[in-house]
Parts: structure tokens; C-alpha cells; sequence
């Protein structure tokens, strides 16, 4: 679309934005193993065994870690993939979400 009377060009369409980033979050327990988070962090995160250990490790020391950032839609998968495990394997380990 344009402006007719000037010959200048207007946008008249929306600009199609960038779907938002989350960074999905690891949080510490005293219960979960560290082998047990090591196993989600490679299973659902592709990450090798030196990455994990280094998040895991993080994660145990500080608190809190990012696992990864993501568009909405793949970090909530993450986040309940991360979830269903923890409970099937009854561990209290949770995971969650947080805009980039
Ligand atoms: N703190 C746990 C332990 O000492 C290990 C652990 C690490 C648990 C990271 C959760 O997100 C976590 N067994």
C-alpha cells in the first residue's frame, strides 16, 4: 500500500514480530541426584556429559541455572518433558520458565 498523493510509500501492514525467547530454568533440590539431572539435562537438552555435568553442578551450587532459551511454545515442551520425567521417577526437581 502507498500514499497516493504524495508518491510516498506508508506501511500499512503489521510487521511480523520474532516469537519472544524463554529461558527455561533448573532448580536446586537436596533429594534429586546429581546422576538423575545429568541424564535430563542430556536427554532433553542434547547436551554432552561434560555440558550437563558443568549445569548440573552450576545448578547445585548456585540454586538456580538455564538449561537453554527457546520460543515459548519448544520451552514449555522442555519444561514439562523435564517435569513428567522428574515425577515418574519420583524426584522433586523442578524446572521453569522465564522471558529471555
Ligand atoms: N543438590 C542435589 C544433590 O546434592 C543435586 C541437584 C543438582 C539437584 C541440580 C537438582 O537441579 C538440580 N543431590
Amino acid at each position: 500500500a502507498g500514499d497516493t498523493e504524495t508518491g510516498i510509500a506508508t506501511k500499512t501492514r503489521a510487521k511480523p514480530k520474532k516469537p519472544s525467547q524463554y529461558k527455561v530454568l533448573l532448580l536446586n533440590d537436596d533429594y534429586t541426584p546429581m546422576e538423575f539431572v545429568v541424564v535430563v539435562l542430556k536427554k532433553f537438552f542434547r547436551m554432552d556429559m561434560e555440558q550437563a555435568t558443568r549445569v548440573m553442578l552450576h545448578v547445585h551450587q548456585r540454586g538456580v541455572g538455564v538449561c537453554g532459551i527457546f520460543p515459548y511454545e519448544i520451552a514449555e515442551t522442555k519444561v514439562n518433558q523435564v517435569m513428567d520425567c522428574a515425577r515418574e521417577n519420583q524426584h522433586p526437581l523442578q524446572c521453569t520458565l522465564e522471558k529471555a
